[in-house]
């Protein structure tokens, strides 16, 4: 197996914990997104992947993008740890939740957004991170009031689930970007639990070969 990613890819990192806690083995392709104007642009990886975006799962013949689909995958070709519960209707409910990370959080910070603010719109650099953190703090505002039903341990009682996953790097992001955690208690103590097992630990990106 290979994973096309980049170490400061929250959606590549989201995979890592999901590889990691599966125990499965994978190489990691680094694929830099700002080194020679990206190379997520390059023919070689947009023949693999036309979103031009990482990551990027290679199984054999199975090539996978988005990171929410590849987890899903991990995880029913691996039945160690399963990342959702088994009813239904909780199954469902843990899904909304990753999606209120993924679908709501992640993609209106994501790089390209950042640059066509920039490029584009002229917004400066004051401008962008106003635009970043609004939409942070909505986010995680929504996420906080919503865990205070369904968290244990873990954003989902005590099980680790795709919720998790999403979680760490999406607060590692909002870390980066200096929005104030301290408003999100319920959310803080899942990131510190997580951060201190084996799996979430390799998977950070300052642990990856492709760091700088
Ligand atoms: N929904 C996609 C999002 C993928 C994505 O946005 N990847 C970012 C890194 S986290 C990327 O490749 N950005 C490159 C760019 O914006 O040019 C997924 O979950 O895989």
């Amino acid at each position: 197996m290979k994973l096309y990613g980049y170490w400061r890819s929250s959606a590549a990192y989201r995979v890592r914990i999901a590889l990691n806690l599966k125990k499965i083995a994978c190489e990691l392709i680094p694929v830099h997104l700002v080194k020679n104007g990206g190379e997520q642009h390059q023919e070689e990886y947009v023949e693999l992947n036309p979103t031009h975006l990482v990551p990027t799962l290679v199984d054999g013949e199975v090539v996978l993008n988005q990171s929410m689909a590849i987890i899903d995958y991990l995880d029913n070709i691996s039945p160690k740890s399963a990342f959702y519960p088994d009813d239904v209707a909780e199954k469902a409910l843990v899904q909304s939740l990753a999606l209120d990370i993924a679908c709501e959080i992640h993609p209106v910070n994501n790089l390209r957004i950042q640059q066509y603010l920039a490029n584009e719109l002229d917004v400066d650099d004051q401008g962008k991170l106003k635009w970043t953190l609004h939409w942070m703090n909505t986010g995680f505002t929504a996420l906080e009031t919503r865990l205070r039903k369904t968290s244990g341990n873990y954003c989902y009682k005590d099980q680790i689930t795709i919720i998790d996953l999403c979680l760490i790097p999406q607060v590692y992001n909002a870390n980066r970007f200096g929005v104030d955690m301290s408003q999100y208690p319920i959310i803080s103590a899942i990131v510190e639990r997580c951060n201190q097992q084996p799996a979430f630990i390799a998977a950070l990106p300052e642990n990856q070969g492709d760091a700088q």
